[in-house]
């Protein structure tokens, strides 16, 4: 098989990108491990920031967002139970996020990719990048049952996220990684209830973070902070409920609406890039190259930054023969992951409690969040990075 563009990986930075480079005229061949239900099967990320929603649009994939999706302008932030607001619309001048699942952007870019004939081969085993950064061409194999098919390409995209292969076809030598592991995880569970707020509300409390979220106006989603030596089967429905409610403002928890959790699992925390997103014919995208914990809702938001860059570098190399977009793709992705990467781990340090924390942290803790509240500049600096930087 040859195609122009082999893209590693059918979650949402790899369905993106193809599609984008569909509407141009350019050929890409999608490689997803996993059955498509599986992969539309994971609950993940919230909420959209302004600039993967005008993606989607820009994809032909934004006609369900912006029917079922709901503009937030703001969200609140509970310390131990009294509740601020954060008015993102004020102090972003006039921006605003899109909360709509991953699941569903996922589901919307694959029906477009199927209604444009696009290649997504799914279940494909053993995937090797081969001849990367060498005279010729690079390849990609994988294997079909007993049959090994090798797809001939001009370039190789790794969305294969964290566990996938592509990071780790790039030499150590070449490879520089940064990890930072929180001491704690995220407790998840999505219900099909009434969301107890109109917006998110972030919960700092001393028995724990929890943030309350939602899907729909019938579909709820909520998290608690646990430690890391907790698993799923330690917490009941009922257990995840009154630790919840006791993280939440005495007026919230009263007005909460439980019921069977639908999905229920736990995340780990942790901060992580690799660089260079770059060797030779090779690029990473996604959190095949950074994961961020999931407190400032960065994660997806991030994979649409280096979708971005990387769909208009293609584009010029291919539709005007000008190859700077991709000579400066690493670099100028990396400058906004960064961004992304500070700003996780402000409001992560900022909002969880800490086990070997002492006294002297959680006085910082409590000055952040005073100050946040005391400044009209500290709130735009919150706004402007939760609405999105700009590309
Ligand atoms: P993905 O991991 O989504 O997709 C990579 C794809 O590559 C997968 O479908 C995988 O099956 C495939 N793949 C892997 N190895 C392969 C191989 N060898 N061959 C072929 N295919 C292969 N972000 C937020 O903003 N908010 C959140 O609340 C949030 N919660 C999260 C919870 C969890 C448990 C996780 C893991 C992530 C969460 N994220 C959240 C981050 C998440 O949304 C990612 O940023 C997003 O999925 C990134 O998309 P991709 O880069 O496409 O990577
Ligand atoms: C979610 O709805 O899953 C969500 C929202 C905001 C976050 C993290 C997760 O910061």
């Amino acid at each position: 098989m040859k195609t122009q563009v082999c893209i590693i990986g059918g979650g949402p930075s790899g369905l993106m990108l193809s599609q984008l480079l569909h509407l141009k005229g350019i050929d890409t061949i999608v490689l997803e491990k996993h059955s498509r239900e599986y992969v539309l099967g994971r609950i993940r990320a919230g909420v959209l920031e302004h600039g993967f929603a005008e993606l989607m649009r820009e994809a032909q994939c934004g006609e369900r967002m912006d029917r079922e999706g709901e503009i937030h302008d703001g969200f609140e932030i509970s310390d131990n139970g009294a509740l601020t607001r954060v008015d993102l619309h004020k102090y972003s001048g006039g921006s605003s996020v899109v909360v709509y699942g991953q699941t569903e952007l996922t589901r919307d870019l694959y029906d477009a990719r199927d209604r444009m004939k696009g290649t997504v081969i799914h279940n494909v085993e053993d995937v090797a990048l081969h001849d990367l950064n060498t005279t010729t061409p690079p390849y990609v194999t994988y294997r079909d049952g007993d049959e090994i098919v090798r797809i001939d390409c001009d370039f190789v995209i790794g969305a294969d996220g964290f566990h996938g292969p592509s990071r780790k076809a790039i030499p150590k030598d070449v490879l520089t990684e940064y990890e930072k592991v929180y001491p704690f995880g995220w407790l998840g569970v999505l219900s099909r209830t009434k969301p107890v707020n109109p917006e998110l509300i972030y919960a700092k409390h001393d028995r724990g973070f929890a943030l309350c979220s939602l899907r729909s106006q019938v579909l709820s989603r909520y998290y608690i902070q646990v430690p890391l030596s907790d698993t799923v089967e330690d917490w009941s429905d009922a257990d995840f409920w009154d630790e919840l409610k006791k993280r939440l403002p005495a007026e919230v928890a009263e007005r909460l609406e439980t019921g069977p959790s639908i999905e229920k699992s736990i995340a780990p925390l942790r901060s992580f890039v690799a660089e260079p997103m770059r060797w030779g014919n090779l690029f990473l995208a996604g959190d095949a190259a950074h994961i961020v914990p999931p407190t400032g809702a960065r994660g997806l938001n991030s994979a649409a930054s280096d979708i971005y860059y990387l769909y208009h570098a293609m584009v010029d190399h291919y539709l005007k023969g000008d190859d700077t977009g991709l000579d400066q793709y690493s670099q100028k992705a990396l400058a906004r992951v960064w961004k992304a990467q500070r700003f996780s781990w402000w409001m992560t340090t900022m909002l969880h409690t800490f086990p070997d924390s002492i006294a002297y942290d959680r006085k910082l803790q409590d000055t952040d969040l005073a100050y946040l509240f005391s400044s009209e500049a500290a709130l735009s600096s919150l706004a402007e990075n939760y609405v999105g930087l700009p590309f």
